[in-house]
């Protein structure tokens, strides 16, 4: 086995163009921290990296947006973010950004380094280019319509109402953004790293050197190379970024995606020279471990682009892991910027002063490492008063209260411990190792658990024992008994520092211990019998529905704003003559059955009671309502629209819906209760 020397830890740069939230916390930033922080605790030596990152074209719509320039708009954005995690303890040993000038030397030279060598191919393609504005555009600065849903403002990377990805020639009609012309097709040079050279060795590399990594890791990797990697642009059109270093490359900078992992490198050379130290052990050093943390959206880009990167350029390290995790959902829903749905982290510093470690604990305890998980503040509430608050504080509020009502808050001298204080003490002594393997094995979830397991040994100790009830009679049994405890309380500090730092800092300051090596945490010796300790201070208060009501409410106002700004009001349509209208038959109908159709996703088939008959209709609303929700309901029905066989069903009819923002469908029904039958009009 090779003897690791060092740990390069990086966390995804998150992209400064807005600020940071809770999904971007549970999927990399604390998990980062938790190992980082373990490592140190054990002696390792560690360099920790994170910064913004600063370039891409949504940073340059942004600002377009804002009638500013992309630089004010990293400047804002990057302050944010870099002070919201220092505040939550996320403890970077640098947080530096992608527009400073080491980093565009840097990823500079590294382009240059594969283009002397001939490792980067040049292949020149048309690609749309607005005439007025006298530049190419890239694909977000392209608006057309969607072939496939017809949506009239699809992107030309995307259409967000159908969700297709897209390419801009795929759209109709095409738009510039810049002028609202329509673009020409113009020749344009671009340099390409040729992934598919590297197929096979990426093969080797992943799919049969790296079979411990993550099952979703892994998976996704091998699906990569199996579909067949064809060479990437990394270079593009545009006017943001870090400059491509070829006199004929005037106008074009490096892909975001090339450049920004460099960033990585750049911020260890920024912080090697503020601390005279090399930068190149940390990335060349074969007995460097470099493990990347980030979101699952970007494990190609971890695991198969940069790798690709660094092989070609020959000198550099592989990474040894890239623990990816899946996504965050906040309360039952995807967590989306453009929404505002999200719990952002600079807002949670504000709403909640001196509760990091409840945030902490709590997106631990939730974390995305094997699948998608849901964030609510039901249950954030509850973790911190049934388990912070209850287990964790309770525990060690109970020893120190009573350490100081019976020994004036000395630490007592213990007498022979009993059988099963042994028992409990040989238990509490495989702590250290138990959740050292889990966090090297990057399930931060279980061990933090294991963490309020080593609480509940000492809180059932404290309840088992009752000292309270002791002491008169048999004050040395209640020396020992407190000893004990504050000996778990003194391990739990140590043990609880990787995830819950600031904690960790209060509880030690209670106990006047300033140590927190992780093999020690499991011992019964990290404080001594004699020495005084601090008045007992809350570790945790109870959190009451009012404030979660407050954090609830904010949500769903923003979602009703959200629904309000972004509801399109169709034009109106031409006028009719009311004998037109006359000719529609819309009527109340009763749903008296109700079924999915087979091997369809919207289809339910109905019987519903129209007044004059029973009749079978197909209805496209089974995303929104589930059968059995809509049997006994009434509904808006025009029943004279043409029969029609639809999956084997003549419908005969259409139940009338209306449709929000999202596109989901509402039933319409009557504010009384009306007859079937009874006509609209
Ligand atoms: N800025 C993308 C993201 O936040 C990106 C990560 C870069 S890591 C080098 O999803
Ligand atoms: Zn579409």
């Amino acid at each position: 086995m090779r003897e690791i020397a060092r740990y390069t830890i990086t966390s995804a740069l998150p992209y400064a163009n807005g600020p940071v939230h809770i999904g971007h916390l549970a999927g990399v930033y604390i998990p980062a921290d938790i190992y980082a922080r373990y490592l140190r605790q054990n002696g390792e030596e560690v360099l920790f990296i994170g910064g913004s990152d600063e370039h891409g074209v949504p940073i340059t719509i942004k600002a377009r947006n804002e009638n500013t320039i992309p630089q004010a708009i990293v400047d804002r954005y990057h302050e944010m973010i870099k002070k919201s995690f220092e505040e939550l303890g996320i403890s970077f040993d640098i947080y530096s950004r992608t527009s400073n000038p080491t980093h565009h030397k840097t990823a500079a030279d590294f382009f240059t380094k594969l283009y002397d060598e001939g490792k980067l191919i040049e292949k020149t393609s048309a690609q749309y280019y607005d005439v007025e504005a006298n530049q190419f555009l890239a694909d977000r600065y392209i608006t057309g319509m969607c072939p496939f849903c017809n949506n009239e403002k699809a992107y030309g990377d995307q259409c967000e109402a159908c969700g297709t990805s897209l390419s801009a020639t795929d759209l109709i009609n095409p738009v510039s953004a810049l002028s609202g012309n329509m673009p020409v097709m113009k020749e344009t040079k671009h340099w390409y790293l040729p992934l598919d050279q590297y197929e096979n060795w990426l093969r080797e590399w992943i799919l049969q050197g790296h079979k411990e990594w993550k099952p979703n890791v892994y998976g996704q990797c091998k699906s990569w190379i199996e579909q067949g990697l064809q060479p990437r642009a990394v270079t593009r059109d545009l006017d943001w970024g870090v400059k491509v270093p070829l006199e004929e490359a005037e106008g074009k900078v490096l892909y975001v995606w090339f450049d920004a992992p460099i960033g990585y490198i750049s911020a260890t050379k920024e912080w090697a020279e503020a601390h005279h130290d090399d930068w190149e052990k940390w990335w060349k050093d074969p007995n460097s471990e470099l493990v990347h943390f980030i979101g699952k959206d970007n494990i190609v880009f971890h695991c198969i682009i940069f790798p690709t990167m660094l092989k070609a350029e020959g000198s550099y390290i592989l990474p040894s892991n890239v623990p990816a995790n899946e996504f965050l959902n906040l309360e039952n829903d995807k967590i989306s910027t453009s929404r505002n749905w999200a719990v952002w982290l600079h807002e949670y510093l504000v709403d909640f002063e001196d509760k990091q470690d409840v945030l902490r604990y709590t997106l631990t305890s939730i974390a995305p490492e094997t699948k998608d998980a849901d964030f609510t503040w039901a249950d954030f509430q509850s973790k911190n008063n049934n388990e912070l608050l209850a287990i964790f504080g309770n525990f060690v509020n109970r020893t120190i209260v009573l350490t100081h009502k019976y020994f004036c808050g000395i630490i007592p001298t213990p007498n022979a411990f009993t059988e099963e204080e042994k028992a409990m003490l040989s238990e509490i002594a495989t702590f250290p190792e138990k959740m050292g393997t889990l966090i090297e094995n990057y399930h931060f979830r279980e061990a933090q658990s294991e963490l309020m397991n080593l609480a509940r040994i000492g809180n059932k100790y404290l309840t088992d024992t009752e000292p309270w009830k002791k002491f008169e009679e048999d004050p040395e049994a209640v020396k020992t008994i407190l000893y004990l405890s504050l000996q778990i309380c003194a391990s739990l500090s140590v043990l609880c520092k990787p995830f819950l730092p600031f904690t960790s800092d209060k509880l030690q300051k209670m106990l006047h211990l300033n140590q927190s090596q992780w093999k020690n945490g499991g011992t019964m010796s990290l404080l001594k019998t004699g020495n005084r300790i601090e008045a007992p201070e809350y570790l945790f208060e109870k959190i009451d529905d009012d404030t979660i009501k407050t954090q609830v409410d904010k949500l769903q106002a923003s979602k009703n704003a959200n629904l309000l700004a972004t509801a399109t009001v169709e034009p109106a349509k031409e006028d009719v003559a009311y004998d037109d209208f006359k000719k529609m038959d819309i009527r109340i109908c009763k749903v008296l059955e109700a079924e999915k159709i087979a091997k369809t996703k919207k289809l339910l088939k109905l019987k519903v009671d129209t007044g004059i008959d029973k009749r079978e209709i197909v209805s496209g609303i089974a995303e929104y309502y589930e059968p059995e929700n809509l049997i006994g309901k009434e509904v808006l029905m025009l029943i004279n629209l043409e029969a029609k066989e639809i999956k084997g069903t003549v419908s005969h009819g259409m139940i009338l819906m209306a449709a929000n923002s999202n596109g989901e469908l509402s039933i319409i029904q009557p504010a009384k209760e009306v007859k079937p039958g009874s006509v609209v009009n």
